[in-house]
């Protein structure tokens, strides 16, 4: 690699750097949280007289602890890093700086004013409510607006992105969007759509309800709101480790791209078909009609093939890289990929266990196999597989090149850091596998395992749990090598970075893709009929019905 001597858009980089700080805070805090359940689930309890959930019942509960996890994680790690990252990586690939750099902060404050306001009803145990927050549960008013801020706040990015991109066109004229920033706008484009269903619930039911404006609420409505969002949410997750798979691994790998124009086939199809697919999460809700379910099957079998694609793309890209780096044969130019660079390969082996995660997601897409799955910890295994390696493996392997590109300081040890990723690996894979079968026997999801009175009663789970165990350990000590990198890297490192901001060309570019690729409104217009096709039936129905009767229950 060679030295970049001048990193650009200092600006951007401090904008995003904040957003990254926020999110590492998050992910130290949630993964602790994280550690004390995979050890409950193995049965440990208690270390030297030690007891989490006991000794520490002054400060946070099971379900307040699930709470923390499930917020901290999915939803303050992932979006304060995307959205930092997005930002980042789009005024690199229009070479523009952000139209409004004091807009920009905005944004970042009001996302962070709208977190610690939540925090404070979780942290005072008045929001034990999980990360769906599905009523009956009723928590503290403070949570429900903290977390509407945060989303009305990403908003602000999008429109960050979208003026940025504006400035660039008008300069541009007849260019084709650089890939990066194609994808970077059809993320954001995406998640703001979806935000509708949540913002509707927020505003029209639990804000009211929480404030005691009404008395009662809709249990199936909010429902239905919640997962409008809930679902394409996960691909607001994955996109940009997929941006990263598609336009940055490639060139880090030593190779391209294997084709720009399969890649925006592929963002486009998430642009038209992330949302119409949250029933998928409601097969078994009563109240929802049969043939609405299974369109919506229908529609997350197609949702499915932009993933598909995918694998076909990044895996050709590796293969190119490979051979450009002097493998043959089948498969043994896989051997070839720079396996030493930690960045490339906690990236690559985010990959594998996605392969994996993504297969789980079609026996819970299917409408019947569902009934087995759904509710067990087996949904638990499919999530740490994509939310949780996917994502997070991946957004970390960013961070190997991204932190030393920024802070313009080495990384401490990349060796470290391989290890970190294959501990990462490991231990996620058996604890997976261990969920993903103890499901199959019938585990239930959200539940204090070890603590349970009918466990005794299942001998059949006895072998399985401790697996849970020590992949949650060695997933512990994974995070704390990721953290003791990053730290050191900041602090103690005193080489100059040796990094570069990948940008992978393509073996077959932009110029092959028909214009229709990249323009706006067509896609956009589809994604909003495939929207009311598959909400405006089930909407109606619910709200023909609607009746705010069911009171809010605290049960903590
Ligand atoms: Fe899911 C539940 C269906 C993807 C996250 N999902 C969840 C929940 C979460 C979640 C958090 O249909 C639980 C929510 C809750 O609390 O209740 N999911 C799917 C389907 C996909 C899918 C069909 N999920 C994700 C992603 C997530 C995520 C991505 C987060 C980031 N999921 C469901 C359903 C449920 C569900 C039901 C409800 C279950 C229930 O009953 O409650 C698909 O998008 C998956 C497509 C993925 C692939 C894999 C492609 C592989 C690639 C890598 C290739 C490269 C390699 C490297 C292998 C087809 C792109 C090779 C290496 C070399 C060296 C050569
Ligand atoms: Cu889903």
């Amino acid at each position: 690699m060679t030295t970049e001597t001048v990193r650009r858009f200092g600006a951007e980089g401090r904008l995003a750097a904040a957003y990254f700080i926020v999110a590492l805070a998050a992910l130290a805090v949630g993964g602790l949280m994280g550690t004390f359940q995979a050890l409950n689930y193995a049965g440990v309890n208690e270390i030297l007289g030690f007891s989490f959930y006991e000794d520490l019942a002054f400060i946070f509960s099971y379900y307040q602890a699930l709470t923390l996890h499930g917020v901290l994680l999915v939803l303050v790690w992932t979006t304060f890093f995307i959205c930092g990252f997005l930002i980042y990586v789009t005024v690199n690939a229009l070479e523009t700086p952000l139209r409004s750099l004091r807009f920009g902060w905005a944004t970042f404050g009001l996302m962070l004013f709208g977190l610690l306001l939540a925090a404070v009803p979780i942290l005072s145990n008045d929001a034990t409510v999980l990360f769906t927050f599905y009523p009956p549960l009723k928590a503290s008013p403070l949570y429900y607006i903290g977390l509407t801020l945060v989303v009305v706040a990403t908003w602000g990015v999008l429109v960050s992105l979208v003026l940025t991109y504006l400035t660039w066109r008008r300069l541009n004229a007849g260019r084709r969007t650089p890939l990066p920033a194609f994808m970077a706008l059809i993320t954001m484009a995406m998640w703001t759509i979806s935000t509708a269903g949540i913002a509707a619930e927020m505003l029209f039911l639990m804000i009211p309800w929480s404030l005691g404006l009404v008395q009662g609420t809709d249990p199936l409505l909010a429902r239905t709101l919640f997962w409008f969002t809930g679902h394409p949410i996960v691909y607001f997750w994955l996109l940009p480790a997929y941006i990263s798979w598609y336009t940055m691994v490639p060139k880090q790998a030593g190779g391209r791209l294997f084709s720009d124009p399969m890649a925006r086939v592929a963002f486009l199809l998430f642009l038209l078909l992330s949302i119409p697919v949250g029933l998928h999460h409601q097969y078994a809700d009563p109240g929802i009609q049969h043939a609405m379910k299974f369109l919506q099957a229908l529609f997350t079998f197609g949702v499915f093939f932009p993933s598909l694609l995918t694998f076909f793309n990044v895996v050709a890209s590796l293969e190119n890289a490979g051979r450009a780096r002097g493998g043959t044969g089948w498969l043994s130019w896989i051997i070839k990929l720079p396996w030493g660079n930690a960045s490339f390969t906690a990236q690559v082996l985010a990959m594998i266990l996605f392969a994996f995660g993504g297969i789980g997601g079609l026996v819970n897409a299917s409408y019947n196999v569902n009934n087995v799955v759904h509710n067990t910890s087996w949904v638990v295994g499919h999530f740490h597989l994509t939310v949780g390696t996917a994502v997070t493996l991946t957004f970390m392997g960013i961070l190997y090149w991204l932190v030393p590109y920024l802070s313009g300081k080495r990384l401490f040890s990349n060796r470290l850091a391989l290890v970190q990723a294959w501990t990462w690996f490991i231990g996620m894979a058996l604890f997976s596998n261990a969920l993903h079968r103890l499901g199959l026997l019938g585990m239930p999801r959200r539940s204090m395992i070890g603590n349970a009175p009918y466990l005794a009663l299942q001998p059949e789970w006895q072998s399985i749990l401790p697996f849970v165990g020590i992949g949650g350990v060695l997933m512990t000590i994974s995070g704390l090598l990721f953290f003791t990198i990053l730290i050191l890297t900041v602090t103690v490192s005193k080489a100059p970075a040796n990094v570069e901001f990948p940008r992978a060309e393509a073996v077959s570019g932009p110029e092959d893709a028909p214009a229709i690729l990249d323009r706006w409104r067509p896609w956009l217009i589809g994604s909003l009929v495939l929207i009311a096709i598959a909400y405006v039936p089930p909407l109606v129905a619910q709200l023909s019905s609607l009746s705010l009767a069911s009171p809010g229950f605290r049960p903590w």
